[in-house]
């Protein structure tokens, strides 16, 4: 049987390397890096090799299922449909709106059927709205939101032209970057050096990206905040900074220049981590860069001050001179530019709040911290049923180990997912997409936060089943069914027409040719969905160009450098650590920080039932420096357990220099292990739920998203098995 190859990409992260699948009759027999792909040019890592375990996995649903007792059986689509909608519709009747609860997981936004997504939560009305945005980038949207009045607004590291890259809480080497996608990012930070500039890695763990960096600065975990205020007053002391650098006006100023006054290096070394002649030093050479970027993700997003730390980095990057110029941050063109409009979006900061009143609404979401509570807590307002869509919170979000019992506990939970996991396994109706290589899609959402300005499309590999739908279809349908609607079987008819119209490729090519660079707006020569798919790796719309003035959208369009809530915080974080508290302060007996960590082939929670992606040595382990290792009494390889305030597990000890004293990392999205759990190669692999150990009520600040870097911890050895 011939071969064939295609080009599409992989959307398992935010790179979406372009990929050649050569398939020979059903089976995908090679995976290579596409080299015409106009951002990754040939590069793959070792998770694109995925898209085919996933593809041909036996484990990977293909038809509806319906559970009855603890196994689930196939139903046709139809009768799902009917009976999701008659149960939805039954318990929204009886509680109200809010009682049908929605949480929306990573995979959704690697997939434009994201925009079915947020149809259907349009739909249902509810106030119980959640996303992995808040255990994710949501300090970072809050920040975006507040200092440039458009959420949005996250800018971009322009790594490929910067001479000097600091990067803070990530790891692009192994995650290849996010909110900044850039495929091959070890290259692309080798670059940086082979063109005469530095690189500077702030991370507790000497990680593989600090390994390809000129420096390593091991922070404490939850140190950046005092790290970048002394900075911030070595810079502005010195005056090695300036509003008036900014090529957009500003206000604050003055503000922020009194509020770093006293913020000396000697008085938060201590609690940064870091010596103060280090942090001098990092200033001076960080003003004296032609251009420089300070880029920060989720490491430092995950903290309780991260909505402050993403201040701070964007504050620093603007006074220097940096925001919004070639070299520092900035901000895509996208051939669909949504920004133009999420400007005139009302975020509806604390409009409501969860059921205890704990945590305020963001963007029409409450953290997903809330979550298990608005489940289980009696009374009024209580969620009652849920509907879960391309996430597995029970494993990637810290919910004091109660989401089982929670979901066990809904009249009615209908989740969106081609697998059983630990958080599908309790639904009652389990709507399976097709495979992604199934899928046709231009990358619209990426594309925003892309190192180049592109537009990339994915060509299907195999035509999907006959009875197979996509995300988008379900989601679609699902809408209609919970939508309220007068005349029901008569309009929910007519909407089903039109949405079978307006697919996610349809809206895309409409966005397209009517975008900054599309065929409405520039004659023939203009861009199209077309000229995408004809090109196979994408069309290049060149490098990222200033652009600000036009999406700004605070008041009188100025950038908001010291937003006055943001200075209440600061002056209070300052006020502590003068009294000598401070987040990276141990306290109660507990005396090891906490902190995640991302390996090469996992991806979240949902790689390892493909045998190549898990195969080797065990990846869940804590990793602990030698000599805390060695005060403990405690070996590599042995069973330890870890304990925090909210729980306890036990993993294996890995010892390794490599992290900073006082500091333990886990990976996050393990623990399969549990009955009745559909992923069988997963369900036998060791590892635990390290966000058992993670305190729920730990949030950062203003967004209220997990601060899953912030937990202390100790480590003993396991005791064995009675
Ligand atoms: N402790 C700790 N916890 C963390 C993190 C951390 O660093 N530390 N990181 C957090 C981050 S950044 C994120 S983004 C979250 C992720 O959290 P989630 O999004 O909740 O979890 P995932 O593990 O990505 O689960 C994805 C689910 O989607 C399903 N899926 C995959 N592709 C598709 C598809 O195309 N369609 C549908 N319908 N389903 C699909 C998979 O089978 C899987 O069940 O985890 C967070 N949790
Ligand atoms: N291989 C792989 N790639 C992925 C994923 C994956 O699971 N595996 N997940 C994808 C997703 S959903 C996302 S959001 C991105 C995330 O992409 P990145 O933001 O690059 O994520 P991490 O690799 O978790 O890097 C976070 C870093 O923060 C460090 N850190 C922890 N606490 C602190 C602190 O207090 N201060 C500082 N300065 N650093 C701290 C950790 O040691 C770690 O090196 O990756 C995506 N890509
Ligand atoms: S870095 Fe790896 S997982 Fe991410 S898109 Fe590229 S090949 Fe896929
Ligand atoms: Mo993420």
């Amino acid at each position: 049987m011939g071969a064939t190859t295609i080009a599409r990409q992989c959307t398992l992260c935010e790179a979406h390397c372009g990929i050649l699948v050569t398939v020979e009759g059903d089976r995908v027999t090679r995976i290579e890096g596409n080299p015409d792909d106009v951002l990754s040019g040939g590069y793959i890592c070792p998770k694109a090799t995925a898209m085919g375990g996933l593809h041909h996995d036996p484990d990977r649903l293909r038809t509806p299922v319906r559970r009855v007792g603890d196994s689930f059986e196939p139903i046709g689509w139809d009768e799902a449909f009917t009976e999701i909608g008659r149960r939805l519709r039954k318990v929204r009747r009886a509680h109200g709106r809010s009682a049908i609860g929605m949480y929306l997981g990573n995979p959704a936004a690697h997939s434009s059927s994201a925009m079915y997504g947020l149809l259907l939560r349009v739909a249902l009305l509810t106030r119980n709205f959640f996303t992995a945005s808040s255990i994710d980038q949501f300090p970072q949207e809050f920040v975006a939101w507040r200092m440039f009045g458009n959420n949005v607004l996250m800018p971009i590291a322009d790594i490929d032209r910067t001479d000097r890259l600091v990067i803070l809480g990530a790891n692009p080497a192994v995650s290849n970057g996010s909110i900044t996608t850039m495929p091959n990012a070890k290259q692309r930070i080798r670059n940086v050096r082979r063109r005469g500039g530095k690189v500077v890695v702030i991370d507790p763990r000497r990680t593989e990206t600090a390994r390809l960096a000129d420096e390593h600065i091991a922070v404490a975990p939850g140190g950046d905040v005092y790290l970048l205020l002394a900075v911030l007053h070595v810079l502005v002391t010195e005056n090695l900074c300036d509003e008036t650098v900014l090529r957009v006006p500003s206000t604050g100023w003055e503000r922020l220049r009194e509020l770093v006054a006293d913020a000396t290096p000697e008085q938060l070394a201590p609690h940064a981590g870091v010596a103060a002649d280090d942090i001098r030093r990092f200033a001076r050479e960080h003003a004296a860069a032609p251009s420089a970027v300070l880029y920060a993700r989720v490491g430092v997003s995950q903290q309780v001050n991260g909505t402050l730390t993403h201040w701070l980095v964007n504050t620093i990057n603007a006074v220097t001179g940096n925001l919004d110029r070639p070299g520092g941050q900035m901000f895509a063109t996208p051939p669909i530019d949504a920004a133009r409009f999420a400007k005139y979006l009302p975020m509806g900061y604390g409009a409501w709040t969860d059921r205890t009143g704990t945590y305020k609404s963001f963007r029409t979401e409450l953290p997903v911290a809330a979550l298990a509570e608005d489940i289980l807590a009696e009374g009024a307002g209580r969620i009652r049923a849920m509907i879960t869509y391309a996430g597995n919170p029970v494993l990637s979000t810290p919910q004091r180990g109660r989401l089982d019992a929670a979901l066990e506990s809904l009249d009615f939970y209908v989740a969106v997912d081609m697998y059983i996991t630990e958080t599908t396994r309790h639904a009652d109706i389990i709507l399976p997409p097709i495979s992604p290589l199934e899928r046709e899609e231009v990358d619209v959402l990426f594309s925003m936060f892309s190192v180049r300005n592109n537009l990339r499309y994915d060509a299907r590999v195999f035509e999907p089943p006959a009875d197979g739908l996509e995300d988008w279809q379900i989601l679609a349908r699902l809408t209609t069914e919970v939508a309220i609607l007068p005349a029901r079987r008569f309009t929910a008819r007519v909407l089903n027409r039109l949405f079978r119209w307006a697919s996610p490729m349809r809206v895309a090519t409409l966005g397209v040719a009517t975008g900054p660079y599309g065929v409405l707006r520039r004659g023939g020569k203009g861009l199209t969905v077309a000229k995408a798919r004809a090109a196979a790796g994408g069309i290049d719309l060149g490098p990222l160009r200033p652009r600000l003035r036009s999406l700004i959208g605070t008041k009188r369009r100025k950038v908001r450098l010291m937003p006055e809530d943001f200075a209440t915080a600061a002056r209070a974080v300052l006020d502590d650590a003068r009294r000598g508290r401070a987040i990276t302060t141990p306290s109660d007996g507990y005396d090891l920080k906490l902190i995640g960590r991302r390996h090469l082939r996992s991806n979240n929670s949902w790689l390892h039932n493909v045998p190549a992606m898990v195969k080797g040595r065990d990846r869940c382990t804590a990793l602990m420096h030698p000599a805390d290792a060695a005060e403990r009494g405690l070996t590599d390889g042995a069973p330890v357990t870890v304990t925090s305030r909210t729980g306890s597990i036990v993993v294996s000890l890995e010892v390794d220099d490599d992290i900073r004293r006082g500091t333990i990392a886990i990976p996050h999205g393990w623990g399969h292990r549990e009955p009745g759990v559909g992923w069988s190669i997963a369900a036998s692999l060791p590892g635990a739920n390290v966000n058992l150990l993670h305190d729920p009520s730990l949030t950062d600040t203003f967004s209220g998203a997990a601060a899953v870097n912030n937990t202390w911890v100790t480590v003993a050895r396991a005791t064995p098995c009675p």
